[in-house]
């Protein structure tokens, strides 16, 4: 079992990096969270509902500002360069790798008409990469906040996500969501963020797992299989497609209700039947949006179990973005024990939550680690999640 670095530590850490980096200290430190999403996934993008939690791992940004529009950019989890760029030359796709999540947030600040201009700054992040829990989001977040604070915008946290979601979409070119962004800006401490992804309207819903006996524990595959981003692409499109067969702003239109009518009129109009499924998972994972939230509300939150393991087998089968090894990971924590188990984020490898009783954890870790084994495939990686807070100034 891993935890996640204590602030202070990670925090002093930081602080004292950016000082041997840059020879100066830093004008504050600022941190933002990764995620793991309870249910909604591939909902954001329809205009839909989702329900994360904000991890207590983080990336932490120590920044100092600049007056000569220099962009100086240092990671811990880099290869050891600093990253220097010019802000007013800042151009969509011109940079590459971690620093182009950090940039391209300076990029959108200075794009909407904000007159922010050169930082040195230093990361220093905790959230697994590569894993579906949104690291790449608490990159941009940190970014997005202590830029916030230090050029005192004025900004609320929806207006900062929805920047950092403009700076991955145009700036690093990933369709994405705006649903990392606000976990790691809106989450708070002790519930899950309850978004609609449609307006941004927000309900904090009460999670006291410790309450009743339960833990959620993440299982991170450590496997990300190289089809991801073309075949988020692919899925989005496909959603957009069906949407405007049907004549509607997005799916997240479609009553569930309405479900079989509008499947029935797709087909009538030559959509096969992956299009067909894309439509059932999106109209029938927003349901389980509400009803997990009706159950969270009414404290019965060991019924949630068996519609995390649905959403799991709508996300398999028909928008088939699981893989071998969630699918492994999945069905080996059910059977070992845990009241439910979906993969979480965008897919093809990354990880898994589960829901299980509190003396569940190490059982339904040890059997998953064993399945992976007897599979062969290579150890996962297990932690606990306490909810946390969104992105915030820690000094
Ligand atoms: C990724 C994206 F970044 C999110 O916006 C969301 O679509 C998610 O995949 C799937 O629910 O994390």
């Amino acid at each position: 079992m891993t935890t996640a670095d204590t602030a202070a530590t990670h925090a002093e850490r930081t602080a004292k990096d950016f000082t041997a980096h840059y020879g100066a200290d830093p004008d504050g430190l600022w941190a933002a969270p990764g995620r793991v999403n309870l249910i909604g996934e591939h909902t954001d993008y329809n205009d839909g509902f989702v329900l994360p939690v904000a991890l207590p791992h983080a990336a932490v940004a120590a920044v100092r500002r600049r007056d000569d529009g220099v962009l100086r950019l240092h990671s811990a989890q880099g290869d050891g360069a600093v990253v220097a760029l010019d802000v007013a030359g800042l151009t969509p796709g011109g940079v590459q790798g971690w620093a182009a999540y950090p940039a391209g947030v300076v990029w959108a600040l200075r794009e909407a008409g904000h007159p922010v201009g050169g930082a040195d700054v230093h990361i220093d992040s905790d959230v697994p990469t590569g894993a579906g829990l949104s690291s790449s989001a608490s990159l941009e977040c940190a970014v997005a906040v202590a830029y916030n604070d230090l050029w005192q915008l004025g900004l609320g946290a929806a207006q900062l996500a929805v920047l950092a979601q403009r700076a991955e979409n145009a700036f690093v070119g990933v369709p994405c969501g705006v649903m990392d962004q606000m976990a790691s800006t809106c989450c708070a401490a002790g519930g899950a963020l309850f978004l609609d992804t449609r307006d941004l309207s927000q309900r904090q819903v009460p999670l006291d797992l410790a309450g009743a006996g339960l833990r959620l524990l993440v299982l991170d595959t450590r496997v990300k299989h190289d089809l991801a981003d073309g075949a988020y692409a692919q899925r989005r499109a496909g959603c957009e497609r069906a949407a405007e067969l049907l004549g509607v702003r997005a799916l997240r239109d479609v009553p569930y209700a309405e479900l079989q009518s509008a499947l029935d009129r797709l087909e009538q109009l030559g959509a096969d039947g992956e299009l067909r499924a894309l439509v059932r998972h999106v109209v029938t994972e927003d349901a389980r949006v509400e009803q997990v939230i009706g159950l969270l509300e009414a404290g019965d939150l060991r019924a949630v179990g068996p519609v995390l393991t649905a959403g799991h087998a709508s996300l398999r089968d028909d928008f088939r973005v699981s893989c071998a090894e969630t699918d492994l990971a999945v069905a080996a924590a059910v059977e070992a024990g845990a009241l439910g188990a979906r993969m979480t984020g965008g897919g093809f490898g990354g990880s898994v939550v589960a829901l299980v009783p509190h003396d569940g954890v190490e059982p339904v870790a040890a059997a998953v680690a064993d399945a992976f084994a007897a599979a062969g495939y290579g150890a996962p990686r297990a932690f606990t999640a306490v909810p946390g807070d969104g992105a915030r100034r820690l000094a």
